[in-house]
């Protein structure tokens, strides 16, 4: 087949690789994506699978406007695709870093945020607030939005690739996009590219009563989000910047059902942590210093970097790869 204007290839099949080739097949072009790591692929050694997932924006994260775009579109999704894994409940954000809700730029996307009053914070929280928002479950959205793009008959080819060359004899696409998560230290030669290691647990149970999501972020980073579609909670958190240890460590496991327990007033006593049912999750977020890069270097299109957010950015760094795409042929690089 000839190399046309048309044609992109990408490497990447993580939520970043995933919902650039969908906003870019919605945009006209055909999309082939190779990547190591496929939905259903369960190892340490890509990202994606691992994530809570919270949708709420960060006030420290950056770029706002792409967290913006983005969470409109898992709006949309929410509402007009039931099976893609996204569901709403009530928010309930806690910090001990901050005094007032002057760094919650998201009062604006979410006009129903309210503060908690100080009697009712949990213990060692300077702040909290409330808002309805998104969660997802990663186990149903990756096998969702991989099925629904090779409907729209995107090629999916895995394979291991050293370099873009090899991407672009490979797909026979003239222009590229570098969505490999962690691979792109490698792929794209960026030393800021670093891992921040993550240690959850899954705990099977009927999650779908379950009507919020808590989050304590400054001093120490605790949550429980439930994983609706798997039928469990996921219980967290750690964030260790350069360690790369997928064993899992039982002081963790005791730490985070102690600080779980502490931010939600005993809401999973009933947890038995060191039973045979609970399931602990390993991964390593792919961090960059100095936040996502969503750029394009000639025909290659850059978008890593998302770290402990790749959920958040997904469709909003997504719609600017769509445009940096279109930039090439205007260009006629
Ligand atoms: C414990 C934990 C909790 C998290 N919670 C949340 C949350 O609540 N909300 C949120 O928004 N985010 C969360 N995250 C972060 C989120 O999971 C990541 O930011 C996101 O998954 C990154 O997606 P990605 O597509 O950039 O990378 P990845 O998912 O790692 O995908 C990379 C892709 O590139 C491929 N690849 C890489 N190198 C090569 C190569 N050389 N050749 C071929 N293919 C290659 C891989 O095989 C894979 O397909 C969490 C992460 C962890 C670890
Ligand atoms: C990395 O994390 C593991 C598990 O939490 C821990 O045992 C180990 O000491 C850490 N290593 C470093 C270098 O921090
Ligand atoms: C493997 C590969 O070629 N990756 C590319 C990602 O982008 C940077 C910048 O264009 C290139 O230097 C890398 O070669």
């Amino acid at each position: 087949m000839a190399r046309t204007e048309a044609d992109v290839g990408v490497v990447g099949a993580g939520v970043m690789g995933l919902a650039a080739s969908l906003l870019l097949v919605e945009a006209g072009y055909r999309v082939t994506v190779v990547a190591q790591h496929l939905a259903g692929d369960l190892t340490p050694d890509w990202t994606s699978p691992w994530a809570g997932a919270l949708l709420a924006p960060h006030p420290d994260a950056g770029f706002p406007d792409l967290q913006e775009n983005s969470l409109k579109r898992w709006h949309r999704l929410r509402h007009e695709c039931r099976d893609a894994g996204v569901e709403e409940r009530d928010i309930y954000e806690y910090y001990d870093n901050r005094k007032d809700l002057s760094s919650i730029w998201y009062k604006r996307i979410y006009p129903d945020l309210t503060a908690i009053p100080t009697e009712d914070l949990v213990s060692g929280a300077e702040i909290g607030f409330k808002y309805r928002g998104l969660i997802v479950d990663p186990n149903a959205f990756l096998p969702w939005i991989t099925r629904l793009l090779k409907e729209k008959g995107v090629k999916f080819i895995q394979r291991r690739i050293s370099s873009l060359d090899e991407l672009k004899s490979i797909t026979g696409a003239a222009t590229l996009v570098n969505a490999s998560g962690l691979g792109a230290r490698e792929l794209a030669n960026d030393e800021k590219v670093h891992a921040v290691r993550g240690q959850t647990m899954f705990v099977p149970c009927d999650s779908r009563n379950m009507d919020r999501v808590t989050i304590h972020q400054g001093s120490h980073y605790t949550y429980a989000i439930p994983r609706i579609a798997s039928g469990g909670v996921i219980l967290g958190g750690v964030a260790q910047p350069d360690n790369y240890s997928r064993d899992i460590d039982p002081a963790t496991r005791d730490d985070i059902m102690r600080r779980v327990n502490e931010l939600t007033k005993g809401k999973f006593f009933w947890v038995d942590h060191k039973g045979a049912i609970v399931k602990d999750l390993v991964g390593f977020r792919p961090a960059r210093t100095g936040g996502i890069r969503v750029e394009r270097e000639d025909r290659v299109i850059h978008a890593y970097g998302l770290g402990a957010l790749g959920y958040v950015f997904a469709f909003g760094a997504a719609e600017k790869v769509v445009s940096l795409v279109q930039e090439v042929n205007r260009a006629k690089l």
